[in-house]
């Protein structure tokens, strides 16, 4: 019996000790050969998620093409907001989520320092606004957010800095389950205490009778 109460305190503390596979956003699916870009629409509904635009929902994305000059994942696919609006991403389920990094470029992908800025909505409805640069070299760079428990993450587009994105690393936010006080745990121990103690009576009380 005491083995089986261990087991259940085992089992119920791990869900608190293993942490969720987080995804990645690659966009890659929304390769097309050639060396041109295309325009997709939005509301954009990718994996979980959704990415929509101020701009215009019609043609409010740029997928650029496996071979295309200004693809910052050359071979594969980036996902590019078009023209100097907001974008918007959520979970399509109105889920929190965690927002642990994102890769950027400039839309070109030569190198334009672009100055945007990134807000993060949270689900206890406080708000972030970071400045991000993109670096001043061909290629993609990882911006770090690890933001845990976001409603919606906004890009606000300075005029005419455009950037694609890669590698979205999000994961569906799990509700920490708060720690017990000393005093529930001095509580559970107590209870599994006199449990085990009644246990122990009984069965005496029962190797008695047999005697
Ligand atoms: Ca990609
Ligand atoms: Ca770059």
């Amino acid at each position: 019996m005491r083995l089986s109460i261990a087991l259940a305190l085992a089992a119920a503390t791990l869900p608190l000790c293993a942490p969720a596979a987080a995804t990645v956003l690659t966009f890659d699916d929304l390769a097309r050969d050639g060396t041109s870009y295309r325009y997709v629409d939005g509301p954009l509904h990718y994996g979980d998620y959704v990415f929509s635009s101020d701009y215009s929902n019609v043609g409010g994305f740029i997928v650029p093409d496996r071979m295309s000059a200004l693809n910052a994942d050359m071979g594969n696919a980036t996902l590019a907001h078009r023209w100097d609006n907001v974008m918007y991403m959520s979970r399509a389920d109105g889920e929190l989520f965690d927002l642990t990094s994102i890769d950027i470029a400039d839309f070109y992908n030569t190198g334009n320092a672009f100055l945007n800025q990134l807000i993060l909505e949270y689900g206890d409805g406080s708000i972030e606004n970071t400045n991000v640069i993109s670096d001043g070299s061909p290629g993609l760079q990882t911006v770090t957010l690890n933001a845990k428990g976001v409603r919606r993450f906004v890009l606000a587009a300075a005029p005419r800095n455009w950037w694609q994105f890669d590698n979205i690393v999000v994961d569906k936010s799990v509700p920490q389950a708060p720690l017990p006080e000393p005093a529930s745990w001095a509580l559970m121990i107590a209870g599994f205490g006199l449990a085990g103690a009644r246990l122990r009576t009984r069965r005496g009380a029962r190797i008695a009778a047999i005697a």
